[in-house]
């Protein structure tokens, strides 16, 4: 054999080994990596119109436009529903905890659970690890107001003692002490609000709150967080 037939012989040898690589490796990446739309059912608004007066240094500008798209990978599911729900006020002054993933979203009275004055969180227990890609959170939205010092962390360990991710922080001050954060206040409405997991590997979710731009209370109408099983 001549060292061109040679030659020859090796390049086919790579080019078909790369062949089957590719064939075997990209139809998993893509099948990984397809992206859809999640789909979140809304409850009814409660307000229309110009939020009135409402004066915090840290708003977001108001657009008054839906929120966009947002997209996940295929075979994300809901699976905060009906978990248990635990807080840093277990005695809550109206309503129960449960009411945080009971899956009712209504803005009317008796839907929503009030924990006390200052900093207080509420976690969610997902029983098990996901790939966290999105929160979406109702505090309440029959009334335009803010809340302060909207924290939303993950963690596998249930006192978020270690590992503890941040994926939202708009406490631009460090008013709650857990840092200042660079996200920016926003105005409640029916929609909630949703915030990136990035595909977080974590089991509890914990949110924290400082009161509202009504009153020093916090609340919860619910949340809801999305995410794949840890394969
Ligand atoms: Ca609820
Ligand atoms: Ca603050």
């Amino acid at each position: 054999m001549n060292r061109a037939v040679k030659l020859a012989l090796a390049v086919a040898a790579i080019g078909s080994l790369l062949a089957i690589f590719l064939v075997s490796a990209l139809p998993v990446r893509a099948q990984e990596q397809e992206k859809v739309e999640l789909k979140i059912q809304l409850p009814k608004p409660m307000f229309i119109g110009t939020p009135r007066n409402i004066k915090t240094p840290n708003l977001e500008a108001i657009t008054g436009k839906p929120r966009g798209p947002f997209f996940v990978p295929k075979g994300t599911e809901l699976v905060s529903l009906k978990k248990p729900v635990t807080s840093s006020d277990p005695q809550p002054v109206i309503g129960e905890l449960s009411y945080v993933t009971d899956g009712e979203k209504s803005g009317e009275d008796g839907y929503f659970v009030e924990l006390g004055p200052g900093p207080q969180w509420v976690q969610i227990d997902l029983k098990q690890p996901y790939l966290i890609q999105a929160i979406v959170i109702w505090h309440y939205h029959s009334q335009a107001r803010v809340y302060r010092d909207v924290i939303v962390q993950v963690s596998e360990d249930k006192d978020f003692v270690s590992g503890v991710v941040t994926l939202f922080n708009n406490d631009h001050d460090n008013s709650s002490g857990l840092g200042a954060g660079r996200d920016k206040e926003y105005i409640e409405t029916n929609e909630g609000r949703l915030i990136d997991g990035k595909g977080t590997k974590a089991r509890y979710v914990r949110l924290w709150s400082n009161g509202n731009t009504s009153n020093d209370m916090n609340h919860y109408v619910e949340v809801e967080v999305y995410g794949q099983p840890v394969k």
